[in-house]
C-alpha cells in the first residue's frame, strides 16, 4: 500500500451536505462526478494530506443506498492508493483476503478500483485504487 488516497463517506443528499464541508469546515471542493459503474454521485473534498469522497447513491441497487438504509450516514470505506493493482489483488488473495472484485473496475477520478470484504478486514471496507 502506498498511502491512504481517500476516505469514503456515505451521504443522502450531496448538495445538502456540501456547504458543511466547504463553508463550515472551509475545505476546497475539488470536483463532482457520477460513477456509473458504482451508481454513485461523488464529490471530492481536499482535506490536505487526504481526500474525502462524499458518496450519494444514484439508484437503489447502489451499495451506498443499502449502506444508508442499514447504518445511516457516515464513514463507508478507506481507500489505499496502490501501484500495480492486479498484482496487489493477487498478493492479498494468496494471503487469504476475500476480494469483492475478480478484476479492477473503473472508479471515480479515472482510477481503477477493487474492494476487500469487510469480513476479512476486521469490519472495515477497504478499497485499492490506482490512478493512471
Ligand atoms: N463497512 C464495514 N462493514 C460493512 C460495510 C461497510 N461499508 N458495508 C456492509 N458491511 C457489513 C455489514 O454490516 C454486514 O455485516 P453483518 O453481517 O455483521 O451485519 C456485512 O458487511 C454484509 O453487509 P450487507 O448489508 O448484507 O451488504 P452486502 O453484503 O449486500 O454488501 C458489501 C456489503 C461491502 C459486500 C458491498 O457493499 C460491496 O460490494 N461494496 C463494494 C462496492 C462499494 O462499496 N461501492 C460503493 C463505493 C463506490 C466508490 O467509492 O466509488
Amino acid at each position: 500500500m502506498k498511502k491512504v488516497d481517500h476516505i469514503g463517506i456515505a451521504v443522502r443528499d450531496l448538495n445538502a451536505v456540501l456547504p458543511y464541508y466547504t463553508d463550515t469546515l472551509g475545505l476546497p471542493l475539488m470536483k463532482i462526478e457520477e460513477v456509473e459503474s458504482q451508481k454513485v454521485r461523488v464529490a471530492f473534498i481536499d482535506a490536505g494530506n487526504v481526500k474525502l469522497e462524499l458518496l450519494e447513491p444514484m439508484a437503489e441497487e447502489s451499495a451506498i443506498f443499502k449502506f444508508l438504509e442499514k447504518k445511516g450516514e457516515g464513514i463507508h470505506h478507506i481507500a489505499f492508493g496502490v501501484v500495480g493493482i492486479e498484482e496487489r489483488m493477487e498478493e492479498l488473495r494468496e494471503k487469504g483476503v476475500q476480494l469483492l472484485n475478480d478484476k479492477p473496475k473503473p472508479g471515480a477520478g479515472g482510477a481503477m478500483v477493487a474492494f476487500l470484504h469487510p469480513k476479512s478486514s476486521n469490519g472495515v471496507l477497504y478499497e485499492l485504487c490506482e490512478k493512471e
